[in-house]
């Protein structure tokens, strides 16, 4: 299960990398995981998915734009995401605590204490045909709680990723936008309806994934995404990263489980 590319050393990691993420509050690095281990998630998951292992976050659940309204409703059984994914198969530890994540992350969170969260995202989402929900404009901060504001999330794509299935969309540079409060709603939610938040949207990017392409993205960085309108369901995983030095506050959801540090490389 290893190459060439799986003792990167941080240097190797490109500069241009790191300054569109630090410009954009995003970067996509193709094929950065190995096609081996996509298809080991990818076949975890697949068992996971019938019958269900839980536990699982359900579209019903959360309630967005398309999903079912209820869980015992016509497609109310539907996952959004199988959550603990560290924990399901050494598949997911390997790729979430492995030295291609972490030389990136080194370098764009500048340090070489990176630690994984276990308490939100670590998890795949499960984006299905027919009856996923469409998510709205928001930052991932509004799930943290931490020191500062400061969070890399890890978005791997297990098959392609589009329009047409739902792929993530972005607006670049708005990981370091000021922005008042009375521009988001009850949920933290970009308000559409404000020609100031209409503007920002227009600029937005939707961000093309295939098989093993890897998005790394700011926690305050606005995304959304569409529902799926194809035929197959769609599977990423997500991990999130923060250094050492930043902690999570006590007796948050954001504390409920020990990070994990990831391993520094060896010369
Ligand atoms: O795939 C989606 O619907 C969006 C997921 C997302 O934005 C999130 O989990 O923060």
């Amino acid at each position: 299960m290893s190459d060439s590319r799986e003792n990167i050393p941080d240097d190797a990691v490109s500069d241009l990398v790191r300054r569109k993420f630090q410009r954009d509050g995003y970067v996509v690095v193709r094929g950065l995981c190995e096609p081996a281990l996509c298809n080991l998630m990818r076949e975890q998951i697949v068992a996971s998915l019938d019958p269900l292992v839980g536990p699982a976050e359900f579209e019903a659940d959360v309630g967005y734009p398309g999903a079912p309204t209820s869980r015992d409703g016509f497609g109310g059984n539907t996952p959004r995401r199988l959550l603990h994914a560290y924990a399901r198969h050494v598949s997911f530890r390997r790729w979430a605590a492995g030295p291609r994540i972490r030389s990136h992350l080194s370098v764009l969170m500048d340090t070489q204490d990176v630690c994984m969260s276990q308490c939100h995202h670590n998890c795949v989402m499960t984006k299905h045909p027919g009856h996923s929900s469409a998510t709205l404009w928001h930052q991932d901060i509004r799930y943290w709680s931490f020191d500062v504001p400061e969070l890399v999330s890890v978005w791997l794509a297990l098959g392609d990723e589009n329009r047409g299935n739902g792929a993530l969309k972005v607006i670049p540079g708005t990981h370091i936008l000021d922005i008042e409060r009375g521009r988001l709603d009850r949920d933290l939610f970009l308000r559409p309806e404000l020609e100031e938040n209409r503007l920002l949207i227009n600029q937005a990017v939707s961000v093309e994934l295939r098989v093993a392409d890897v998005l790394f993205f700011h926690c305050r960085l606005f995304h959304a995404a569409g529902k799926n309108r194809s035929d197959d369901i769609k599977l990423s995983s997500v991990f999130t990263y923060h250094t050492g030095a930043n902690h999570p506050i006590p007796g948050t959801r954001s504390a409920q489980y020990p990070s994990v540090h990831l391993e520094p490389l060896t010369p």
